[in-house]
């Protein structure tokens, strides 16, 4: 049997990949249990899900910070409140420093609308269409100073359709966001997926530049 592996989500929006961990963790041989889920936005409907499966919630406003410094040093002693083992960004918006990532370092994922490299940053459905790429799709990666740069851990490639739209095309990416992460967030969990020196490892061995590779 192994332990169970607390989680502390941060988000700033609607909320689905929480909902996927949420109903992933649920399953009964999970060892994930999502511990608490913290806004920076009082208004986030991730809040109102983690609340219906009765999580402990938190909001932190950025606004009634100083700076980001200060932010994220308010942000380090909520989540050190609840001992994860791991945090998760999920649709969390706001850049964090690099004493916080350090702080977090080797147990802090994100998942990100594109195949990194490609499309760091925003508006990735677009960029993507705007630029005529044939494939799409997302990655999870640990978070280091690097905006969206970290070791890659998972990447779901799917097909460019003739007539997607931002929204058409994200809907897509959305489902296979929602597999990939809880996946992503167990393998952390049973302790198959570590930080190493090199990039990230599953079972103690080196994943490619692109992490696990899914094609559908
Ligand atoms: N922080 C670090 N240091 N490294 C990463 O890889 C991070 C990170 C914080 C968030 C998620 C990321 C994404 O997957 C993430 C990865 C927000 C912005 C942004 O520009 C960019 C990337 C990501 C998240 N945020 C604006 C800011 O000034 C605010 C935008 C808004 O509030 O709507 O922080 O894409
Ligand atoms: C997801 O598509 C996630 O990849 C993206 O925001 C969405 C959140 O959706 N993350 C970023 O763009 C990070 N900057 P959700 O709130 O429904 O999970």
């Amino acid at each position: 049997m192994s332990q169970t592996c607390d989680v502390v989500v941060l988000l700033s929006g609607t909320g689905s990949n929480l909902q996927a961990l949420i109903d992933s963790a649920r399953t009964g041989d999970s060892p994930v249990r999502i511990a608490a889920v913290i806004s920076n936005r009082a208004d986030a409907y991730g809040l109102q899900r983690a609340r219906d499966a009765g999580i402990d919630t938190r909001t932190l406003d950025h606004k009634a910070f100083e700076g980001r410094e200060a932010f994220d040093a308010a942000l380090i002693e909520l989540i050190d409140a609840f001992n994860p083992k791991l945090v998760v960004l999920a649709g969390f918006m706001r850049i964090l420093s690099a004493d916080f990532v350090r702080h977090y370092q080797g147990r802090l994922l994100n998942i990100h609308p594109s195949l990194l490299p490609k499309y760091k940053g925003l508006h990735t459905h677009q960029r993507a269409l705007e630029a005529g790429d044939t494939e799409h799709g997302c990655s999870v990666h640990f978070v280091t100073e690097e905006l969206d740069g970290g070791p890659l851990v998972v990447q779901a490639v799917i097909p460019v359709e003739l007539h997607d739209s931002p929204q058409s095309l994200a809907q897509r990416v959305h489902a296979q966001e929602h597999l990939i992460y809880p996946m992503s967030v167990r393998w952390f969990a049973e302790g198959r997926l570590s930080l190493g020196e090199q990039g990230a490892l599953l079972d103690g061995k080196l994943l490619a530049a692109s992490g696990h590779l899914i094609r559908t």
